[in-house]
């Protein structure tokens, strides 16, 4: 049995599409899209319709190869997930035949011998706030359950607070009653873009960066899985297990979902010439800052690294760095993660990618009682109507504490009393900003920088890196700082090119603000001008 993402409603299958864009990823894992209505199934551009399972109000379950699925399969549950749970009981045994067919059925293709396929797992991804997916996924949860014997993830999507207190409502209900079915949460917070005028606009960006958290769990734990002996470096590893063990919580055979929260972080390993003529110029990563890094990008408005339990990160580079063992600071990584776990427990892996990328996917779990954002759903909802809420309960004692690591901790806290109000703080900024600051697309990645490379500089920049410069940190000197713009890296021949200023001219500025401490060199490459820099 190969894993299964299954998408449910609008919102589940566009991150699902998103989750599917990455080739590898059909390679070890069943798209599975839910929805109501063909249309949304329609713009889906990476699960194609064999995957697709359409709700008919008078058929049930549809599989998309059936004749006549557009036709039956229309109209969505305008928000209602109480209508749609009605529908849904009255097809049960029908949506039980369709998950096994898809899910058994369909397996890792034959000969892909580089594919794990003891530990599967499904997925489940949705909107919480609309009536599709909150309404079915509940049901799909308990049929899977019912049908095998896996571990169920659910990645719900909440409501931004501005969308009222009806799609709370919808989450709410749809937390609690999928919450028995449910190994681990992986909560998407929409709040996070939810002070955007049109949020909406930005459901795309969103959508691809919780995607590329995803695809870097997977690929970390399955895909691009390391032999730790072939390298110098003896890179530590993580497996499918660790997800599960890192996101839920055990205790004499009880099981209790974990509410984690993803934060991801990359930086390119070369500079854009670098990209085309794929020789040395890796640049020196600094793997503690970027989990860092992560911690400020969590998908959870209000997450409070500290009140975290558990916690997994897996880094992605290519194999160059994993040749000698300086490349990576693995003590210094598992040090700054060990630091947010009472429980002292902390999974760190690193996995290969083809891409000139560094990335670090990291996950923090907390006990729901602690999740600010999940209090403050619970009261938005009650606004709209009285709804169970047992997702609080029964997590007392669920884990053994340690006490002497609380007590350790507690004395470290005013040590990292600066890391988190810098967190808290960079938490707060509006994640879109944040999220176009990854890379590039993964597939034309190539292309489109050599297409890139033709355009005039700042337009590139701006492209890709809108937001990077920060207030505070803009760089004196008109010319050059204006080229500098919003590059993070940049080279003193790119200057030289934007400013028509002199070689010299240049590097005698850059030097002023090396030792002003604005900008630093990363890689000197013989002391040419060819040195980049980036800014501190
Ligand atoms: N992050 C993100 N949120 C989305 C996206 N699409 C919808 N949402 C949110 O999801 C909720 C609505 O869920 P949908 O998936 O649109 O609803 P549905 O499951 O198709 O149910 P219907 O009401 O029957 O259409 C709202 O809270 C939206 O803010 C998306 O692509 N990305
Ligand atoms: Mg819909």
């Amino acid at each position: 049995m190969a894993h299964a993402f299954i998408g449910v409603g609008q919102c589940g299958c566009g991150i699902l599409d998103a989750i599917f864009a990455h080739p590898n990823m059909h390679r070890v894992a069943n798209p599975i899209a839910v929805n109501s209505a063909t249309q949304d199934l329609m713009n889906l551009k990476h699960v194609k319709r064999k995957h697709w399972v359409g709700i008919s109000k008078t058929r049930g379950f549809v599989l998309g190869s059936t004749k006549g699925f557009d036709q039956f399969v229309v109209g969505g549950f305008g928000k209602n997930p109480v209508r749609g749970s009605e529908i849904i009981a009255s097809h049960y045994s029908n949506l039980k035949d369709v998950l096994r067919h898809r899910i058994e059925g369909s397996g890792v293709k034959k000969g892909k011998k580089d594919v794990e396929r003891g530990a599967s797992f499904v997925f489940i991804i949705l909107g919480m706030g609309g009536g599709t997916g909150s309404g079915t996924a509940p049901f799909i949860a308990r049929a899977i359950k019912e049908l095998f014997d896996v571990p169920v993830i659910v990645v719900g999507i909440l409501p931004a607070v501005k969308e009222g207190s009806r799609p709370a409502w919808n989450a709410w209900r749809c937390l609690n009653e999928i919450f028995d079915y449910v190994d681990s949460f992986i909560l998407i917070d929409n709040e996070r873009i939810g002070h955007m005028k049109a949020m909406e606009s930005l459901f795309k960006k969103y959508n691809t960066y919780v995607a590329r958290g995803m695809v870097d769990l997977i690929a970390g734990t399955i895909i691009e899985k390391i032999q730790p002996s072939k390298y110098g470096a003896n890179p530590p590893v993580i497996d499918v297990q660790d997800i599960i063990s890192a996101t839920s919580f055990h205790s004499g055979g009880i099981i209790k979902p974990g509410f984690a929260t993803l934060g991801r972080f990359s930086i390119r390993l070369k500079n854009l010439p670098n990209y085309i003529i794929p020789l040395g110029g890796y640049k020196k990563i600094d793997t503690v800052s970027m989990v860092k890094q992560t911690f400020a990008r969590l998908t959870l408005n209000d997450a409070v690294p500290e009140d975290s339990i558990k916690n997994l990160a897996v880094l992605r580079v290519p194999p160059y760095y994993l040749q000698k063992k300086e490349q990576i600071n693995t003590d210094g990584v598992y040090d700054f993660l060990d630091e947010y776990t009472p429980l002292h427990e902390t999974h760190f892996g690193i996995s290969l990618t083809k891409r000139n990328l560094a990335s670090i996917t990291s996950l923090l779990t907390f006990k729901p009682g602690v999740i600010r954002r999940l209090k403050n759903l619970e009261k938005l909802a009650k606004e709209y109507e009285k709804v169970s809420t047992h997702i609080f309960e029964g997590y007392e004692g669920m884990v053994e504490t340690n006490e002497v690591s609380i007590f350790e901790s507690s004395i470290e806290k005013q040590d990292k009393s600066e890391i988190i109000e810098e967190i808290i703080k960079a938490a707060k900024e509006p994640l879109p900003e944040i999220v176009e600051r990854e890379e590039p697309k993964l597939q034309k990645e190539v292309e489109e920088i050599i297409k890139a490379a033709k355009e005039p500089l700042p337009e590139i920049v701006e492209q890709e890196e809108p937001k990077l410069q920060k207030e505070g940190k803009d760089i004196p000197g008109d010319k050059i700082s204006s080229a500098i713009g919003n590059m993070d890296n940049f080279t003193v021949p790119e200057l030289v090119k934007k400013t028509g200023m002199s070689y010299t001219e240049v590097n005698e500025t850059l030097k002023k603000l090396e030792i002003r401490g604005v900008i630093k060199e990363v890689v000197g490459t013989g002391g040419g001008f060819w040195r980049i820099y980036e800014k501190a």
